[in-house]
């Protein structure tokens, strides 16, 4: 099979997990039926009910790349996905209302952050946001050390590793089973349609409908 994303195809990047369930009533919407499932099928290009469309599954931080590079013509994406990833050569026409949270500062339960917040003292922010977080505390005019993770955040204040953390929160379940406390608000979260710039103008007759169902949709359900 000829993988490479021509004229006459459609490619959709999608990340398996809440992303996926949450996008397949849109695709419902504009017609699309995804034909394998990605949590039992091993293949990473699933076909549609539709041969020129197929669905690429990539890890949550990868679809903005893909969509930019043109690997894919769109995809949807986390908010929280997209400010790390900057949006160049992305085009968001729509927000999608799916796949809601928060991005929050979270403490262990016994740090006084408000505290450490007034003394100025400098914080050990633990998180796989950076850049959010780096601009937040920037505004707050907080002295933070960034440390980077890739994942399993809420361990960092547990052993030592950072006085605070900055992830995404949904039920808040995590954070209490782990006895930290979420202490600020930094933003609320959802995920985005984001849409090559050149695959909108060359296959702007194949986009422009599902992009509508999706707005529909979407307005549908918010
Ligand atoms: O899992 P992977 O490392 O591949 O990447 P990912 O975590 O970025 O992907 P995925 O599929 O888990 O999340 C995709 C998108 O869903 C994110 O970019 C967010 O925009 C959005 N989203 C919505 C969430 C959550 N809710 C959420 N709860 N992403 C992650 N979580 C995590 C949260 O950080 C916590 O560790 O889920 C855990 C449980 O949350 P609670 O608060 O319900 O306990
Ligand atoms: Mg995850």
């Amino acid at each position: 099979m000829n993988t490479r994303n021509q004229g006459d195809q459609l490619i959709l990047a999608l990340s398996k997990g809440r992303i996926f369930e949450d996008t397949l009533p849109l695709l419902a919407a504009a017609g699309i039926t995804v034909l394998e499932n990605p949590e039992t099928s091993r293949k990473l290009i699933l076909p549609t009910n539709d041969p020129a469309v197929r669905v690429l599954i990539v890890r949550a931080t990868d679809v903005p790349t893909y969509v930019q590079h043109g690997a894919a013509d769109f995809g949807v994406a986390g908010k929280d996905v997209l400010l790390e990833h900057g949006g160049e050569g992305l085009y968001q026409p729509v927000d999608l209302n799916i796949a809601c949270c928060r991005m929050s500062v979270a403490v262990n339960a016994g740090f006084d952050y408000d505290n450490a917040v007034r003394q100025g003292a400098r914080l050990r922010v633990a998180t796989k946001f950076v850049h959010t977080a780096r601009e937040h505390f920037a505004r707050k005019g907080v002295h933070v050390d960034l440390i980077k993770l890739y994942g399993s955040m809420e361990l960092a204040p547990l052993v030592g590793l950072s006085d605070a953390i900055v992830d995404v929160v949904s039920t808040g379940g995590t954070l209490r089973a782990n006895n930290l406390v979420e202490v600020e608000k930094i933003m609320d979260i959802s995920s985005r349609l984001v849409v090559n710039q050149a695959a909108l103008k060359l296959k702007r007759e194949r986009l422009q409908p599902i992009i509508e169902a999706f707005q529909n949709a979407s307005k549908q359900q918010g």
